[in-house]
């Protein structure tokens, strides 16, 4: 079945519409007044930017995939390797105690970040991918039982969905999905139904990478605690967009990644509630990790260092403590306005080309935009885009369940961060009319 939903579906707002028409000159204007965004600004701290791709500006619209990073961010890299790269929580001499203090530090920014009550219960892994394969082997593994059930749902990015595959079949455990409707909003009354007595966790993303859609997950967080489950939250696509606090929220895990919050990549956090997280297992041994070691035994080290094997990312945890720093400093309500702004522009726009399908139009979305262009392949229209300087994302996104449930191999996806602009989204459509033409005329 393909399920796609056209866009017209959702009239644009009146300056959309006004802007579609070219009578939207002045685009500073839009982004002025009440709860205003100076998106100028912001683009001036972000050097890669003023790149041009094929002689073409730099339009980036792949920001789901990873973003691009501020001058606060390389620079806070470049401070620590020039400044004090030691290793942490080892030596005695004062290079390791400014990097130890430094990691401890950002430690603290993505306790901030994540309104969260502790910063020993941050563990700095690889990224959401690390994260979700560490509670799936620490917390998981040693609870489940043969017949026990996982939920997730239909939508999720394979990292929140094969490593609960492997852990099912490492315990006999099974897994189920809860689906979603045409439009990609998830169904409720499945959950319900779904989450049954042996249900031991619910994993689910905050939004969806290939859909855009922003799940309920307090109210989800909700019904499963009224029957003793905790969830387990992926907010790589959340985080990004100022949508991550964990109190408000009321899950008991929260995992994102460095990279797609304009920090490095290498990084991530994993927030764990601190009762759960003193009960979990360490998931790989090695130094750091451990409080005494024989060659017999060994006794772990407390939380968080029990699930820090090895020598950290140290220079990953200071640059996303410093992207963290950067974000966390714009008004997060005109954050999201600037962004709803430019998902509503977008989806305006190319809704309005004929041949254009877009895939996933929930009411409530981050800035995710996947559509299909008829007679189009999704990997010619990314070709042709990215002639005219449009980097996009094209292909499965790494959530095939997703392109299954409407019977397509692939989509083209843009996605937008804060330094996006109305211009921007110009340039997508313009580039996405000359990739018809393009085929068109073979
Ligand atoms: N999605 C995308 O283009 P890592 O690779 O560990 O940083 O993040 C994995 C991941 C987990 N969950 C969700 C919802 C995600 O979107 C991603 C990464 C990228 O959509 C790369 S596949």
């Amino acid at each position: 079945m393909n399920a796609s939903v056209r866009s017209q579906d959702h009239p644009a707002p009146e300056f959309e519409r006004a802007a579609s028409a070219g009578q939207h000159r002045d685009r500073t204007q839009v982004q002025k007044g009440p709860g205003s965004f100076d998106v100028e600004a912001v683009r001036a701290q972000v050097p890669i930017l003023a790149r041009r791709i094929h002689g073409k500006p730099l339009v980036y619209l792949d920001n789901a995939a990873t973003t691009q990073k501020p001058q606060a961010v390389l620079a806070a890299l470049d401070g620590y390797y020039r400044g004090y790269n030691a290793n942490v929580h080892r030596g005695v001499h004062l290079l390791s105690a400014e990097a130890t203090r430094a990691h401890e530090q950002a430690r603290e920014s993505v306790r901030r970040f994540l309104n969260a009550p502790a910063a020993r219960e941050i563990i700095f892994v690889r990224g959401t991918t690390e994260a979700v394969n560490l509670v799936a082997q620490g917390f998981a593994r040693p609870r489940l039982k043969p017949d026990d059930e996982i939920l997730i749902t239909a939508m999720e990015h394979h990292s929140n969905l094969v490593p609960w595959q492997m852990v099912c079949a490492q315990t006999g455990a099974r897994l189920k999905a809860v689906p979603f409707s045409d439009a990609g909003v998830l169904d409720l009354g499945a959950f319900d139904a779904l989450l049954g007595e042996r249900t031991r966790l619910v994993a689910l993303g905050h939004a969806s990478n290939a859909l855009g859609t922003i799940h309920p997950v307090a109210e989800i967080v909700r019904r499963a605690h009224a029957r003793g489950v905790p969830v387990f939250v992926d907010g790589a696509q959340g985080a990004p967009h100022l949508l991550a606090d964990v109190e408000a929220l009321g899950c008991d895990f929260y995992a994102f990644s460095g990279h797609k919050v304009f920090g490095p990549t290498g990084i991530g956090a994993l927030w764990v509630r601190g009762s759960l997280l003193e009960a979990m297992q360490p998931w790989q041994g090695g130094g750091d990790m451990i409080r005494t070691v024989t060659l017999e035994a060994c006794t772990w080290n407390e939380i968080p260092y029990r699930f820090e094997a090895g020598t950290p990312d140290i220079a990953g945890a200071i640059g996303l403590a410093a992207a963290l720093d950067w974000l966390s400093a714009f008004e997060p309500e005109a954050v999201r306005a600037h962004e709803a702004r430019l998902l509503a522009y977008a989806t305006h726009r190319l809704g309005a080309l004929a041949g254009v399908t877009l895939v996933g139009t929930a009411p409530e979305k981050v800035g995710v935009l996947s559509f299909t262009v008829e007679g189009v392949h999704p990997h010619d229209v990314g070709t042709v885009l990215d002639r005219e300087g449009v980097a996009i994302r094209t292909g499965h996104h790494c959530a095939q369940p997703v392109m299954e449930r409407f019977g397509i191999p692939a989509t083209a996806r843009a996605s937008f961060a804060l330094y996006n602009t109305l211009a921007e989204i110009d340039a997508l459509t313009a580039a996405v009319e000359q990739a018809q033409q393009v085929f068109r005329r073979v």
